[in-house]
């Protein structure tokens, strides 16, 4: 029995389902769980000693590659001087200022543990703000598992094919209005439905939590307008997106401005750090200075912030490199050689460093088509890959993630490797 195997079976009597977050199962793509020993730069290496390119990057925070020797090193010299003080410390105010330089719609922000935590405190600053309860939300668009989120969710609860999770009140939910993504219709009909009442429109700006789906041309601006018309707020949700389409997100790469940002994964390099912010008024309601509490004992860790400062002073550096052309370059090679090998079988959608192998026949731009995508046959492929040192996210519904550690030639091997997946996959009569 091998080693991951081992501890599947030990972890299991210990952990619901054996893992600490549910996507990490390997329960959707028919087999046990690989366990990690290390990783560095674009590989990670099992407990059985076996190697993979990784195309998770701890599903978005590996953008400089895992194990970055400056990264590291910060963070070594921040816990030789104290793991965690309850007390202001100076780095917090640096990493607060390189935040607000790569995100300037970030007027103030507050530093959280995750992208759970951002998200349900960005709301509370909304609802706080506006007086209004109500947010709307979009199918498939994972913002953390918050009790008002967890409504027509993407990521694990997608993977699942739960509808939403059990132990959540009505009345949690009540106020979650949903949307479809790319659907401007439906915005605008729940705003008539509700005026004066939503209190935020909350959107990944590129979802990616139901495999990568990019917003249509408009899409965003249109939902800067209704908000602003409607007098409620606009949230993106940068947690994947922040520091990896551009330095300044999304709203950089796409040029609108939302009224609050949540940010999480590269924001703390590795380590558990998220952050929410926006303008000034609206942060200001945020105690002690207003009447919206939110509170942390390991908010702004220096272990955490240390990591997140040289994350993003490398990425500050590296940017006037031409870093983002890269990942872009790359991102677009990979998409188009594995749409090269996989063909008819797959649609391929792709922006910088974020892409999706979709089982699927039809564009997919939004839940719907996404959620129609043959599973069993991204089990086979997952497989397939996993077999050839590929690793991938063990779900249809999760992105690929490219870090500035991927060689074109790492890149070229996972084409071939799919290539000879779909070959597999073929005498095996998985597909025609
Ligand atoms: N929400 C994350 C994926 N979209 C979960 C990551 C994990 O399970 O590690």
């Amino acid at each position: 029995m091998s080693r991951s195997k081992r501890l599947y079976e030990r972890s299991k009597r210990l952990m619901p389902g054996g893992v600490n977050s549910p996507v990490r199962s390997f329960y959707h793509v028919g087999r046990n769980p690989v366990f990690i020993d290390h990783a560095k730069g674009s590989k990670i290496y099992d407990v059985d000693g076996r190697e993979y390119i990784d195309y998770v990057c701890s599903y978005g925070p590996a953008i400089l590659g895992h194990a970055n020797e400056r990264v590291v090193r910060a963070v070594q010299t921040a816990c030789e001087g104290g793991l965690s003080f309850g007390a202001p410390t100076e780095r917090e105010a640096i990493l607060a200022e390189l935040i607000m330089t790569c995100v300037p719609s970030m007027e103030r922000l507050r530093l959280v543990n995750s992208g759970t935590e951002a998200v349900m405190s960005a709301v509370r600053a909304a609802r706080g703000f506006t007086g209004r309860e109500k947010i709307i939300k979009f199918e498939g668009c994972y913002h953390g598992h918050s009790d008002g989120m967890l409504v027509k969710a993407g990521s694990g609860v997608l993977t699942q094919s739960m509808a939403d999770s059990a132990g959540i009140t009505a009345a949690e939910v009540k106020n979650t209005l949903v949307a479809k993504y790319n659907d401007r219709e439906s915005v605008e009909k729940l705003f008539q439905e509700n005026p004066g009442e939503i209190a935020a429109v909350i959107v990944e700006p590129v979802a990616a939590n139901m495999g990568v789906v990019l917003p249509e041309d408009g899409f965003l601006a249109f939902l800067r307008k209704i908000t602003r018309d409607g007098g409620a707020l606009l949230i993106f949700d940068e947690v994947i997106t922040g520091f990896r389409l551009a330095l300044g997100g999304a709203q950089e790469f796409y040029g609108v401005t939302p009224d609050l940002t949540t940010l999480g994964k590269i924001a703390g390099g590795g380590l558990p750090l998220a952050a929410y912010g926006g303008r000034r008024e609206i942060m200001e309601q945020i105690a002690p200075l207003g009447k919206v509490y939110q509170a942390g004992t390991l908010s702004g860790n220096p272990a955490a912030v240390a990591a997140g400062i040289e994350t993003l002073s490398i990425l500050m550096e590296e940017k006037e490199k031409g870093f983002y052309e890269r990942l872009e370059e790359n991102g677009a090679y990979l998409a188009g050689e594995l749409k090269n090998r996989l063909g008819e079988l797959v649609q391929v959608n792709q922006v910088g460093s974020l892409l999706s192998v979709f089982f699927a026949h039809a564009p997919v731009t939004d839940y719907a088509l996404a959620a129609a995508s043959d599973t069993g046959r991204f089990a086979k492929y997952f497989n397939g890959m996993l077999e050839r040192g590929i690793f991938l996210a063990p779900s249809q519904f999760e992105a690929m993630f490219l870090s500035a550690e991927h060689t074109k030639e790492e890149l070229h091997l996972t084409a071939c490797a799919a290539g000879e997946v779909l070959k597999e996959m073929r005498m095996n009569g998985d597909v025609n």
